[in-house]
């Protein structure tokens, strides 16, 4: 046998290759560089510094699994899923801001568009000189997108878009948004353009009031008529499958990064219990504290374990979006309840934004909603059980 190591129980660093340590580490380094002094100001102060995005790019972290003659690292999805457990170790907001840009717009331009909307578009998303956004989710649209009711009318030389979208990550920072209608010209089948910012007609105003994710900035897309020319449409997908094929980039990424956020709080109570003392000892010398240790480590070593045979599978050509539904729920469901618990170990305290904790419960809430809810996945998996639709 060999020593028990807390930290990592199942030896995943072990199972990495030397390049995805390599990026691991430097995505850790620029998390505890850049992103953890500025957090809790952001946080409290609903601040999102789009600086970010530059600094993300100059250091790699932006469109990780886009071909390097694009302006991409060219690396795994393992790769990926690691920057996204770092990055989200700080804030899930920071890790929104990188997945966006990374799974939504840089996937769908390389994956769906034209050799000239890639020249143009991608080497400025992976710097971070260009922002982008993702516009799938309408006010009377959420969990069934299919329902969306923005639509892209033909013109003499393209379209001209009507409708507005809703919760939209980075789109009141964004210069480049891709956004989802149906389209007449194409038999009602959704179709994905490419809109920049300052077109007439199209406004991202930001949401306020949000409880959760604040140093993410959120807001509508707004398209009064937004004119646009041929070059704007996305030619390679027609359909669900195209919005749906970026979602589950960028769901498995999140299945990564709240086990971040777990961690992080996984850490924090274990250290906060063998530092506090009630009663004469530490609160982690108490059964119960243990018990839900215990149970902490027992879920992020499982989710961690989940999350890299998918991301394998992935770089293999093997996956199944069911295998995604699978661990994006599982590992936001229970990064969720540990948060929760972490924050009530850290009785009084854990209220404080410096002890983070109730900052990462909060912001799970919305991980655990957005990219498909908790119990849309478990649909997912039920229909793939049963052979029956249950939502429909
Ligand atoms: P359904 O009838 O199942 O399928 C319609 C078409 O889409 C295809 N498809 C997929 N293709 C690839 N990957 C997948 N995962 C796919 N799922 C479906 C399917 O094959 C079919 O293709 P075709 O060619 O036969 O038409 O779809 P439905 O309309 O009944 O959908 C049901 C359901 C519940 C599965 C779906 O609507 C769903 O997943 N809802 C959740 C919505 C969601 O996840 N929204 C996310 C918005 S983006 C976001 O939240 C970003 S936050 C990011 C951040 O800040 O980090
Ligand atoms: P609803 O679909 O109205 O769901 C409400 C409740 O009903 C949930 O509990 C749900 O599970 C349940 N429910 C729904 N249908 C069924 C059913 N058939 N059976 C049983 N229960 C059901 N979207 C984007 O396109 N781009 C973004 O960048 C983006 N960023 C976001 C950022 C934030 C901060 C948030 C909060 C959301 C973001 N979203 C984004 C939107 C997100 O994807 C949606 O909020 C999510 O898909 C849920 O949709 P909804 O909010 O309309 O909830």
């Amino acid at each position: 046998g060999i020593a028990y190591n807390w930290e990592d129980p199942f030896l995943i660093d072990d199972q990495l290759t030397e390049d995805e340590r390599m990026i691991r580490d430097a995505a850790r380094a620029f998390a505890a560089d850049k992103l953890a002094p500025r957090v809790e100001n952001a946080y409290l102060n609903e601040d999102t510094d789009p600086e970010i995005f530059r600094e993300m790019g100059a250091s790699g972290l932006l469109g990780v699994t886009v071909p390097e003659e694009y302006g991409g690292v060219g690396a795994s999805y393992v790769a990926y899923g690691l920057v996204a457990r770092e990055v989200e170790r700080i804030d899930s907001g920071y890790r929104s801001m990188m997945s966006v840009q990374s799974s939504l717009v840089m996937f769908p331009i390389q994956a769906y568009g034209s050799e000239e909307q890639k020249m143009k578009y991608l080497p400025k998303l992976a710097s971070g000189e260009y922002i982008g956004c993702f516009g799938l989710t309408e006010p009377d649209a959420g969990s069934d997108p299919g329902g969306m009711k923005t639509r892209a009318i033909k013109t003499d030389g393209g379209y001209r878009l009507v409708g507005s979208k809703m919760w939209i990550s980075n789109a009141p920072i964004a210069d480049v948004f891709v956004v989802w209608a149906k389209s007449e010209a194409h038999d009602g089948k959704v179709r994905g353009f490419i809109l920049e910012k300052g077109m007439k007609g199209l406004s991202a105003p930001k949401i306020g009031g949000k409880l959760s994710l604040r140093a993410s900035i959120t807001g509508e897309i707004v398209m009064d008529n937004v004119e646009v020319g041929e070059d704007a449409l996305l030619p390679e997908t027609q359909g669900m499958g195209g919005p749906f094929g970026c979602l589950n980039r960028a769901r498995y990424g999140i299945s990564w990064g709240v086990m971040g956020a777990a961690e992080d709080c996984f850490f924090r109570a274990r250290q906060y219990g063998l530092d506090r003392k009630q009663f004469n000892r530490p609160l982690a010398a108490t059964q119960l504290y243990q018990k839900k240790l215990a149970d902490m480590q027992t879920d992020i070593a499982m989710g961690l374990q989940a999350s890299l045979r998918v991301g394998r599978l992935f770089d293999e050509g093997r996956f199944a979006p069911e295998m995604i539904s699978l661990i994006k729920r599982n590992n936001c469901g229970k990064a969720l309840d540990i948060a929760r618990h972490a924050r009530d170990m850290h009785g009084g305290n854990g209220i404080q934004i410096e002890y983070q904790v109730m900052r990462h419960a909060a912001n799970l809430e919305t991980v655990n909603t957005y990219e498909g809810t908790h119990d849309v996945h478990a649909l997912i998996l039920g229909r793939a059980i049963t052979g029956i639709q249950a939502f429909g």
